[in-house]
């Protein structure tokens, strides 16, 4: 059997446990609690970060983009994989590396002092702009099907928009904030975000 790693409302996953649904593929998936990690977990993956897939022969990944791939090769589903292209990377890397860590700032900004909270909101609305710039030709982000990109991206997106929700839909992204709606009401987040116990090992 394969076992994930998860936590719940972590976004990295997030995007590991939609791909794995979206791939039909069964894990155990074991919900943990970030203070008191596996000792399991901890031994296949020291780094303590989840989500961690053990596959069923064995293998161990413990980066989420790398668990995405993985469950669209395995089952042949690899239309998400349909447009991946050096833009495709740009975005997942932009969206992991500067935008993580705007939303990081304006979401705790009390840890963050140096600017102001509006100030690392901006930070972020640079790449908001950039996303919304990209759905005023389709209806995703790298064409008219749902791909990976979306996926990757989406889980952060949604919380940046739910800092401050009232601001999130008076600004103009008014393409964004329905990709958004769209990808949070679909089966497949709605599947993923079902509540189960903590794992005790
Ligand atoms: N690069 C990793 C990042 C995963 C990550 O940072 N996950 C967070 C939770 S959202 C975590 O496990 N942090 C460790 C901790 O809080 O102790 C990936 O893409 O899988």
């Amino acid at each position: 059997m394969n076992i994930l790693y998860s936590y719940r409302r972590c976004p990295y996953a997030m995007r590991a446990r939609m791909a794995i649904a979206y791939a039909n593929i069964a894990v155990e998936t074991r919900e943990i609690a970030l203070r008191n990690k596996p000792k399991h977990m901890l031994q296949v993956s020291p780094k303590g970060t989840v989500p961690v897939l053990i596959t069923s022969s064995g293998e161990v990944i413990d980066e989420s983009l790398e668990i995405m791939h993985w469950a669209l090769q395995q089952q042949g589903v690899e239309g998400w994989l349909q447009y991946n292209n050096e833009q495709t990377q740009q975005l997942i890397a932009e969206n992991d590396g500067h935008f993580k860590a705007a939303l990081d700032a304006y979401k705790y900004y009390e840890r963050f002092p140096e600017k102001t909270q509006t100030a690392h909101r901006a930070d972020g609305e640079v790449f908001l702009q950039k996303l919304e710039s990209l759905l005023q030709t389709n209806r995703y982000l790298q064409g008219s099907q749902l791909s990976m990109v979306d996926i990757a991206l989406f889980p952060f997106m949604r919380q940046f928009a739910g800092v401050d929700t009232a601001w999130f839909e008076a600004s103009a992204y008014p393409k964004l904030s329905t990709w958004l709606k769209n990808l949070v009401r679909s089966e497949l987040f709605i599947g993923i975000m079902q509540k189960r116990p903590s794992y005790i090992d």
